[in-house]
């Protein structure tokens, strides 16, 4: 059954990685999107694709999640029919380096910590009134990572922020359990997106290492999961949910090499 035809998804990190196979996966689904990243090209290029595709609606938004202003001024100058937020797909994240935190930049401590939880509290806070005003039977996904489950060697501040992304559900559950709003937390363990690379500052070699002889998910196995847990019956709510590939059993100690 289809209970996600025709809501209205919003959703962060959309450009590329699991938030642009998630906003693919709702688009099939029937759902109107909200698409939100820093590249604006490629949001207009995604949503050429999805009008060409399906006959939905969607509208797209250029900020980074670190500037509430910016963020401010684009939600609530969304046209009406977009304000009537359904899901809230908190995904915009980011990992830089894999340094011992006492050696790391003191700008990757802000940029990891800024992005990952700051700018997931500020998405909340600005989309969340808008859900309980005109979508009460809302749906908040915020993506972790096995990451919040363990520290690994160099993943220090980065688990951390993860490990934050879990709290702070866990506190929006709490805070939300006088409404039918659910809230869900994802923790995919190695993805194959461009995540790596990005940790990398774009060094493509190092990023593939990280998944040498290993069968990551698919950014669409991360999707098809988040479609799965907000598909579900009202009365259903996925506190929160791991996902790993066959190859993975835990965040980054023990897998099996292919
Ligand atoms: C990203 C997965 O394994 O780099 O959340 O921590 S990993």
């Amino acid at each position: 059954m289809n209970r996600i035809s025709k809501k209205m998804v919003f959703i962060t990190g959309a450009t590329s990685g699991i938030g642009r196979a998630t906003a693919m996966a709702y688009a099939k689904m029937g759902a109107n999107l909200i698409l939100a990243g820093r590249n604006i090209e490629i949001l207009k290029e995604i949503k050429a694709k999805l009008h060409e595709w399906y006959d939905i609606k969607v509208y797209v938004l250029k900020f980074d999640v670190r500037d509430l202003e910016k963020i401010k001024d684009e939600v609530n100058n969304l046209p009406e029919e977009f304000k009537k937020i359904d899901i809230l797909i908190n995904n915009a994240g980011l990992a830089l380096g894999l340094n011992k935190i006492h050696e790391s930049s003191f700008d990757s401590f802000d940029t990891i910590m800024d992005t990952n939880v700051k700018g997931l509290l500020y998405i909340t806070r600005i989309v969340v009134p808008y859900m309980l005003e005109h979508s009460p039977e809302g749906h908040i996904v915020n993506i972790a990572s096995t990451a919040a489950q363990a520290a690994y060697s160099g993943g220090g501040v980065y688990c951390a922020s993860k490990a934050a992304v879990k709290m702070l559900s866990d506190g929006m559950r709490i805070d939300l359990v006088d409404t039918p709003v659910r809230v869900t937390t994802i923790n995919p363990g190695m993805v194959e997106t461009n995540f790596s690379i990005t940790r990398f500052d774009g060094d493509k070699k190092r990023a593939d290492k990280v998944y040498e002889g290993i069968e990551p998910l698919a950014a669409e196995d991360v999707a098809d999961t988040i479609i799965y847990a907000t598909n579900l019956p009202l009365n259903v709510q996925i506190c929160e949910l791991t996902l790993t590939s066959n190859h993975q059993a835990d965040g980054r100690t023990s897998y099996r090499k292919k």
